[in-house]
């Protein structure tokens, strides 16, 4: 049960990957560092999440402190938000073994991230992906959270994060765990590849030409804005409708980085050859994007106070895990 506190609280967490792409800048940090004004708020780097992906390993180090710097540079301020790194709360990985007990193999096997990320490797998949909705559900009740703002393709890992929280209150008969609601983008919730529209923007993705990562430099954002794939046409219609999925993932990113509606973007455009546009929603990124690289680099350039800041924020963040962690063992009867 929740400490008493006035504000609602949030959680939220970017796996330390590889550089952040603008599908989670729109999709997760613009919309935290709004909320973070309104709400008791929690925003980690889940670099136990990222050891799935074991080619990512290699540069852990490096991405947790350049995605701690990023999301400072989205405007987290550390005074109004705890930042902190997941594998310094030893209590996420602890009621994720406790949560695993209840969930099933069945739902887990339904997760499409799973079924997407291990593709056809049938019994060699790995069991850290099979599970990793377990440790983000963990992530997220270990906070009694209560909304937990998140891009499009988080929506399944929400539901079963909700659904553990209700079965183990259900078992116990108490309300040990908050039931956190997901928050979705209105606008950027799904950003597309720029050379697959049909799929997300990825930070791991295959083809790095598909998305736009936050450190890239202006040169590189108008030329992959240029390569965009989009369709066979000469200029835009006024038919939304009759618009390929390509064009549309331009639009809904100049939307969403200018705080615009999409009809809005889509009636500028209307008439305008795609070399245009394509120029036209380049400039707008890099308008957007090249002030968030320069301080995405001051704050690397001291990176002691950025560990620091992770220090407190671990410390914060764990005697509050360690209050629901409490309350968990006492409902399971585990000797204290
Ligand atoms: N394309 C996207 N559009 C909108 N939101 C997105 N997010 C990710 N991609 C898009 C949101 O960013 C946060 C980061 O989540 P994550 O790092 O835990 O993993 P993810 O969702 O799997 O993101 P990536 O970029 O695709 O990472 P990799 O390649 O490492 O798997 C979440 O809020 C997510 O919704």
């Amino acid at each position: 049960m929740k400490e008493k506190t006035h504000k609602k609280r949030i959680f939220s967490g970017i796996q330390p990957t590889n550089n952040l792409t603008l599908g989670n800048y729109l999709g997760a940090l613009k919309n935290w560092s709004l909320l973070q004004h309104d709400y008791d708020s929690l925003f980690c780097i889940v670099d136990l999440h990222s050891l799935t992906a074991i080619k990512a390993q290699e540069s852990l180090l490096e991405n947790t402190l350049l995605t701690a710097a990023t999301y400072l540079a989205s405007g987290i301020d550390a005074k109004l938000s705890t930042l902190f790194v997941q594998s310094h709360v030893k209590e996420h990985t602890e009621l994720s073994w406790i949560l695993t007990t209840i969930a099933s193999m069945g739902e887990l096997s339904r997760m499409t991230q799973f079924k997407s990320k291990t593709g056809d490797s049938g019994e060699n998949a790995k069991a850290g992906l099979f599970c990793y909705p377990v440790l983000m559900a963990a992530d997220i009740l270990a906070y009694q959270t209560n909304l937990v703002p998140v891009g499009d393709d988080q929506r399944q890992h929400i539901e079963l994060t909700r659904d553990l929280a209700l079965r183990f209150n259900t078992l116990k008969k108490k309300d040990v765990f908050t039931i956190p609601d997901g928050f979705y983008p209105k606008l950027g919730a799904r950003v597309m590849d720029l050379q697959n529209p049909e799929s997300k923007m990825s930070k791991s993705a295959e083809n790095p030409k598909g998305s736009l990562f936050l450190v890239d430099t202006d040169k590189q954002i108008m030329k992959k804005v240029k390569s965009a794939v989009t369709d066979s046409g000469t200029e835009v219609t006024p038919h939304y409708e009759k618009i390929s999925a390509g064009l549309k993932n331009l639009f809904s990113i100049e939307a969403a980085l200018t705080n615009r509606a999409l009809e809005e973007v889509h009636h500028q455009y209307v008439g305008i050859q795609y070399g245009k546009v394509k120029e036209s929603c380049g400039e707008v990124i890099i308008s957007c994007l090249a002030p968030l690289r320069t301080k995405v680099e001051e704050y690397l350039n001291d990176k002691g106070e950025l560990i620091n800041i992770l220090n407190i924020g671990a410390k914060k963040a764990q005697s509050l895990a360690q209050h629901t962690l409490g309350e968990v063992k006492k409902s399971l009867n585990l000797l204290p």
